[in-house]
């Protein structure tokens, strides 16, 4: 049975974490609000329609049979012994689940950058305490969180340059969705992104070049970053390498 991915249509958002899982994989999976009637069938789960072990707070949320899992970090945890996409030594597995909790922390600062006040007011009401909370984010919290990453690929004992292992797991197609996502919001505080980060920037390198992630990403199934998404651009926001903390 092929699993079902419910998120948002439009944006890569937090669904695309897990559908870089299922891309990687091979793995059966309908991206649900993307057919007719998805949308409804989502708001159904939401509203509580399915019952209570079925009603997640927000997607992106996975149905597998009549298991619904919610929480990105928590679906890859499901999915990841089953897709093969994280070792199996439960040291590793928990470790794995840390590391892509703390990807969902970043990636909630992230969106703080643009909605530093109020997730259900417009960006533009709240210009100028995005200003303030981008140029923080630049300069302290995106070398903190990618310094770490870093220093956890250079400390991993296996040789191949991933996160865990000497495999791919979860956590490095979500690192280079992140990778990504910085580069698109950010342009010019990233120019040094590579430099300050090597051994995260090969991760990505290494990810975009697989063969099942190249295919989906030339895929009309891949959705590009917008405005609408986590990973925003706008102009004003972004800043001159000198001024942040990535050069
Ligand atoms: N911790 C959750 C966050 C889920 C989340 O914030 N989903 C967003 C879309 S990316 C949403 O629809 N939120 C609705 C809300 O917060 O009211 C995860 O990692 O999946």
């Amino acid at each position: 049975m092929a699993y079902e991915l419910y998120y948002w249509d439009g944006i890569p958002g937090r669904g695309e974490f897990v559908r870089l899982a299922l891309e990687e994989a091979g793995a059966k999976y309908l991206d649900v609000v993307r057919t007719s009637h998805g949308m409804s069938a989502m708001m159904e789960y939401l509203r509580g329609k399915h019952g209570y072990l079925c009603t997640p707070f927000a997607p992106p949320f996975l149905k597998d049979g009549d298991i619904i899992v919610s929480h990105v970090a928590n679906i890859l945890h499901y999915l990841g012994p089953k897709l093969n996409l994280v070792p199996k030594d439960e040291k590793y597995r928990i470790f794995a689940h840390g590391l892509q909790l703390t990807i969902a922390d970043f990636v909630m600062e992230a969106h703080d950058t643009h909605h530093p006040i109020s997730t259900d007011d417009y960006y533009e009401d709240q210009k100028d305490e995005a200003k303030a909370r981008t140029e923080a984010f630049l300069k302290n919290r995106v070398p903190k969180f990618m310094g770490y990453f870093d220093r956890i690929i250079e400390g991993n004992p296996a040789s191949g340059g991933y996160a865990i292992g000497g495999a791919l797991s979860y956590v490095d197609l979500s690192l280079f969705h992140v990778s990504e996502g910085l580069a698109y919001a950010f342009p010019r505080a990233m120019k040094n992104f590579d430099s300050s980060f090597p051994r995260v920037a090969r991760l990505r390198d290494m990810v975009r070049d697989r063969p099942n992630l190249n295919a989906y990403l030339k895929s009309d199934r891949r959705l590009a970053f917008n405005q609408s998404g986590i990973f925003r651009h706008y102009p004003e926001l972004d800043q001159d390498p000198g001024r942040t903390g990535i050069r």
